[in-house]
C-alpha cells in the first residue's frame, strides 16, 4: 500500500498501516478526553463555584483498550458496556464516527448535555448499556447475552440483525462488587456465551492502590466459573527486552516489584526507574545493556509498556480470541491510571485534573493549535484523509440498522381485559393466588392471548414456585440454551412441577440472588431496542427482598428498562415468617422510584384489570415498568363491577361519601377485611362517610405532583385524589390504613387541608399470627376506632 505520511510517500504493509493509524487515533482519544474534561473544568463559565469534576486518568488508562475493541476488534452488533469514569472516551469516539456532534462535547456534564457516565436514556442510543454504579454494566453485558440468546433462540431476532458480542470495559476495582460474582455464577448456570470483560487493570481504585495477590484470586475464580482467562501483562517492547541477554531478571524484577511501588516509579518517571532497577540488577551484564543506552523517557515509555497499552498485543488477543470460539472470556490488561498524562501512576490521580499549566504543556505535546481542539485530526502524523477512510471501513461504522443501534419492535396486542379468577361463593382467595391463576390463563395461549403468551417471560430468583408462578412454567416450560429432561417426571414421581428445560422454554430460573434478577429484568426489559424484539418479562420477589436487589432495580429503571414485577408476599402478611421477611418500606420505594409505577390491589379484580394495565403500559413509548406488591392473604371478593381507569388511576371509592361528609376510611391492599369491619360500625355514628380504596399511592402522588406543578404554570385540571375527596367537607378527617409505612399516605392531607391519621407499620415486624400482629402494630378493628376517634375528635 502507498500512503502520504507527512509528505512524504511511503510504502507499508497494510497491518503495519493499521497499526499506525490506531496509534493515532488513540493519541486523538486522548486529548480529546482529556480536553473535554479539562474545558468543563477550566475553560466553561464556572457559575457556582463547585468543581465540576471528571476523570481524566481514568480515561487515558482504558485508551489503548478502546481503542482496539472499537477501530479494530467491534462488529455494529456487540454491545458494550463502557466502564463509567470512561465516558468522556467513550463519546470522543462517537465523535470521530460521526455519531456524536462536536457541540455536544462542550456539554460535558452540563445541564442538558453529555452526562458523566454513558447514559442511555440521556446520551442517546449510541450508549447499549449506562453504567455509574459500578458492577452493574459489567454484569448486565453477560445477562444481556442470555436475552440475546432468548430471543434468537426463540427466533424472535428481526432479520439481518446478527447476534453480537457483549464486551464490558470494566475498571479492576469494579470486581470488588459482590453482584459481579452472583453473575458469573448465574452466567456459569445458564451457559453463557459471547461476553468479554476487559478488566482495565491499573491497579488502582479510587482511594489506593489495589493489592497485590488480589488478582491470582480472581483469575481462579474466573476459570472456576468456566471463563477462558487472557492476561495480557506487558506490550512488545517488553517482551523483546525480556527475550535478549539477562531479560528475564528484568522480568522477575517487574513481576515482583509491588502495586504501589511500580506506581510511584511510574509517576517519577526514568531517573527513579533507573536508580531503583540499578539499586537491584546494576552488576547484572544484560540488564546494564538493556538500560543503559535508554534515555530517561525512554527508559519511562519501556517501563510503562504494558499489555493494557499496546495496541498490537490487545488486537492480537482480541482476534485470537475472537477466532477461538465463544467461551466467555476475562482479558486482564494491566494498565497504568493517567498513561500519558502527569499524573500517571500516582495514587491519589482518581479525580485528579491537568492544571492550566500541564495542559498547555500536554497541548504542546500533542500538537493542538489553540482554536483547534475540537478538530478530529489536529495533530496527527496520518493523513486526514486517510484516517476519514479508515474510520469508514471499520467494521463498528456499519450502521446495525437504518434506525441506527436503537432498533425497534412492534407493540404486542394485550387484550381489552383479562379475565378475573373465579372463586366459589364463601371461598377467600389471595392476590398472589389469582396472579398465579392469571398468567397461567394467558400460558394456555389461546384466542387472543396467543402472542403475547409467546412474548412473556418469567423469571424469579428461586421463589418461582412460591410466588405462584408454578402454573404458568408447568405450561410453557423452563428455558434452557440446551434440553433437559425432568428427572422426576421421567421416573414418573409425582409433582406438581414439571421442570423440563428447553430453548422453547419462556421461565429463566435464577439462584437466590435478587440483583440477578432485577439485571435479568433490565436485559429482558431492553430487548425491544437491543435486540429488536420486544418481550414482556415478568419478575417475582418476595415483597422484603426487593431491598436485597435494589440498586439494580433502580439502575434498571434508569435504563428506562420495561418489565412487570410482583412482589409477593408482603408485610405483616407474612406473619409467621417474622421481622426479616415483612416488608414495611416498599411502598415508599415504589413512591420514590422514577420510571415504575407501583400497585397494591387488595382485591382479585382489581389485579386482573392491574395486569392487563401493566402489559399495555410497559409497551407505550411514555409508559414504563411496572410493580404489583401483593399478598398471600386470602380476602373474601366481592361482587361487582369496577371502573378500570379508576382502578388504574390509583384509588377509587368503595363506598362513595355523601357530599360535605365530615369522614373517609382510606384502604390498601390486604387490610381490607378490617377496613370494611370498622366501616361499618362507624357508619352507624356517620352514616355519610365514605370508604376510599387505595390500589396506588405512588400514582396518586406522582399525578398530584404533575397538577400542582401545572397549577403553579397557570392550567391544568385537578389531579385524581383532588377530585376523589372533593365531595369531603374542608375540614374532614382520614384515617388511612396500610400494611406497609405510614408515610405512603400521610401526606393525603396535605391535598385538600384535611386531616390524615395514618395507621401502617413503621417498626421491625416480628413472628406471630394475623390477629397477634395487627393488633401490636395498630392495624386492627379496635385500633382502626381508635384513630377513627382521634381524627373526629382532635
Ligand atoms: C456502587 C458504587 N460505589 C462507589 C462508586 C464511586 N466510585 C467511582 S469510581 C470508583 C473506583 C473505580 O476504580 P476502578 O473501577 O478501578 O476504575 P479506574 O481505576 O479505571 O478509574 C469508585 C469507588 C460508584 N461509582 N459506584
Ligand atoms: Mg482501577
Amino acid at each position: 500500500m502507498t500512503v502520504q505520511g507527512k509528505g512524504k510517500a511511503r510504502h507499508l504493509p497494510g497491518s503495519v498501516r493499521r497499526t499506525e493509524m490506531l496509534h493515532a487515533l488513540e493519541k486523538k482519544l486522548l486529548w480529546l478526553s482529556s480536553w473535554m474534561i479539562h474545558h468543563a473544568n477550566h475553560i466553561r463559565p464556572n457559575r457556582d463555584g463547585l468543581k465540576v469534576g471528571g476523570h481524566q486518568a481514568s480515561c487515558a488508562s482504558c485508551i489503548s483498550i478502546l481503542t482496539a475493541l472499537y477501530f479494530d476488534i467491534l462488529k455494529s452488533a456487540d454491545r458494550v458496556a463502557v466502564k463509567p469514569h470512561a465516558g468522556p472516551v467513550f463519546h470522543a469516539i462517537n465523535y470521530l464516527l460521526g455519531r456524536q456532534q462536536r457541540e455536544k462535547l462542550e456539554t460535558l456534564r452540563q445541564f442538558g448535555g453529555i452526562q458523566p457516565y454513558p447514559s442511555r436514556v440521556k446520551d442517546g442510543s449510541e450508549v447499549d448499556f449506562s453504567t455509574g454504579s459500578v458492577g452493574l454494566g459489567v454484569a448486565l453485558a453477560s445477562f444481556g447475552s442470555l436475552v440475546q440468546d432468548y430471543v434468537h433462540l426463540h427466533r424472535m431476532a428481526p432479520e439481518g440483525i446478527p447476534p453480537g458480542r457483549h464486551v464490558a470495559v470494566v475498571g479492576d476495582a469494579e470486581l470488588d462488587e459482590g453482584n459481579i460474582y452472583e453473575a458469573l455464577l448465574e452466567g456459569w448456570k445458564h451457559d453463557i456465551r459471547n461476553v468479554w470483560w476487559v478488566v482495565d487493570y491499573n491497579r488502582q481504585s479510587l482511594d489506593s492502590v489495589v493489592p497485590d495477590r488480589l488478582f491470582g484470586r480472581i483469575e481462579g475464580l474466573f476459570r472456576d466459573m468456566g471463563w477462558n482467562v487472557v492476561t495480557l501483562k506487558y506490550g512488545r517492547k517488553l517482551e523483546a527486552a525480556f527475550a535478549r541477554p539477562d531479560g528475564d531478571q528484568l522480568r522477575r524484577w517487574i513481576d515482583d516489584c509491588p502495586n504501589s511501588l511500580y506506581a510511584a516509579l511510574t509517576f517519577q518517571g526514568g531517573a527513579a526507574w533507573r536508580a531503583a532497577i540499578l539499586a537491584d540488577l546494576g552488576r547484572v551484564a544484560g540488564i546494564r545493556a538493556i538500560i543503559d543506552p535508554l534515555s530517561d523517557d525512554e527508559l519511562s515509555a519501556l517501563m510503562n509498556n504494558l499489555g493494557g497499552h499496546d495496541i498490537e498485543t490487545l488486537t492480537e488477543a482480541f482476534r485470537a480470541q475472537d477466532a477461538a470460539g465463544d467461551q466467555p472470556t476475562c482479558f486482564i490488561a494491566y494498565t497504568i491510571k493517567g498513561m500519558g498524562l502527569p499524573f500517571a501512576g500516582h495514587k491519589d490521580n482518581h479525580a485528579g485534573l491537568m492544571t492550566r499549566e500541564q495542559m498547555e504543556g500536554f497541548r504542546a505535546a500533542m500538537r493542538i493549535r489553540p482554536g483547534h481542539e475540537w478538530d478530529e485530526f489536529e495533530g496527527l502524523d496520518v493523513p486526514e484523509e486517510e484516517l476519514r477512510d479508515f474510520l469508514a471501513s471499520i467494521d463498528f461504522a456499519k450502521p446495525l440498522s437504518p434506525q441506527g443501534r436503537a432498533l425497534q419492535s412492534p407493540a404486542i396486542h394485550v387484550p381489552d381485559r383479562f379475565p378475573t379468577p373465579r372463586v366459589p361463593a364463601g371461598r377467600k382467595h389471595s392476590t398472589q393466588a389469582a396472579f398465579g391463576e392469571i398468567l397461567a390463563e394467558i400460558g394456555r395461549g389461546q384466542g387472543e392471548n396467543a402472542e403475547l403468551a409467546k412474548r412473556i417471560v418469567t423469571t424469579s430468583p428461586d421463589v418461582t414456585v412460591s410466588t405462584n408462578l408454578g402454573p404458568w412454567v408447568n405450561r410453557r416450560g423452563i428455558f434452557d440454551r440446551h434440553k433437559k429432561n425432568d428427572v422426576f417426571r421421567d421416573a414418573k414421581l409425582a409433582s406438581a412441577q414439571r421442570w423440563g428445560m428447553s430453548p422453547e422454554g419462556q421461565h429463566v430460573e435464577l439462584g437466590i440472588a435478587e440483583q440477578n434478577l432485577f439485571l435479568l429484568l433490565a436485559g429482558l426489559g431492553l430487548a425491544d431496542r437491543l435486540y429488536g424484539a420486544r418481550l414482556l418479562p415478568v419478575g417475582t420477589v418476595y415483597d422484603p427482598f426487593v431491598n436485597r436487589g435494589l440498586d439494580a432495580l433502580i439502575y434498571a429503571c434508569y435504563q428506562d428498562a420495561r418489565f412487570l414485577l410482583v412482589s409477593t408476599p408482603s408485610g405483616l402478611t407474612l406473619a409467621p415468617e417474622g421481622g426479616q421477611h415483612q416488608s414495611v418500606n416498599t411502598p415508599l420505594i415504589g413512591m420514590a422510584q422514577d420510571r415504575l409505577v407501583a400497585y397494591e390491589p387488595a382485591h382479585a379484580d382489581e389485579l386482573a384489570i392491574l395486569m392487563r394495565h401493566a402489559f399495555h403500559h410497559m409497551q407505550k413509548p411514555d409508559g414504563s415498568a411496572v410493580w404489583l406488591r401483593l399478598s398471600t392473604r386470602g380476602l373474601e371478593q366481592p361482587e361487582r363491577n369496577l371502573d378500570p381507569a379508576a382502578v388504574i388511576a390509583g384509588a377509587y371509592w368503595a363506598v362513595p361519601p355523601a357530599p360535605g361528609a365530615s369522614f373517609a376510611l382510606a384502604y390498601q391492599g390486604a387490610l381490607a377485611p378490617e377496613a370494611l369491619a370498622a366501616f361499618d360500625t362507624i357508619r352507624e355514628d356517620i352514616p355519610e362517610a365514605g370508604l376510599l380504596a387505595i390500589t396506588s399511592p405512588d400514582k396518586l402522588h406522582t399525578d398530584w405532583l404533575a397538577a400542582r406543578r401545572k397549577a403553579r404554570a397557570g392550567f391544568g385540571a385537578p389531579s385524581w385524589i383532588e377530585t376523589l375527596l372533593a365531595p369531603l367537607a374542608p375540614g374532614a378527617a382520614l384515617v388511612t390504613l396500610l400494611d406497609g409505612h405510614p408515610a405512603a399516605h400521610a401526606w393525603l392531607g396535605s391535598v385538600r387541608g384535611q386531616k390524615v391519621v395514618p395507621l401502617g407499620v413503621d417498626r421491625f415486624g416480628q413472628a406471630g399470627d394475623i390477629p397477634d400482629l395487627y393488633r401490636e402494630y395498630g392495624l386492627d378493628e379496635a385500633a382502626i376506632l381508635d384513630a377513627c376517634a382521634q381524627a373526629l375528635v382532635s
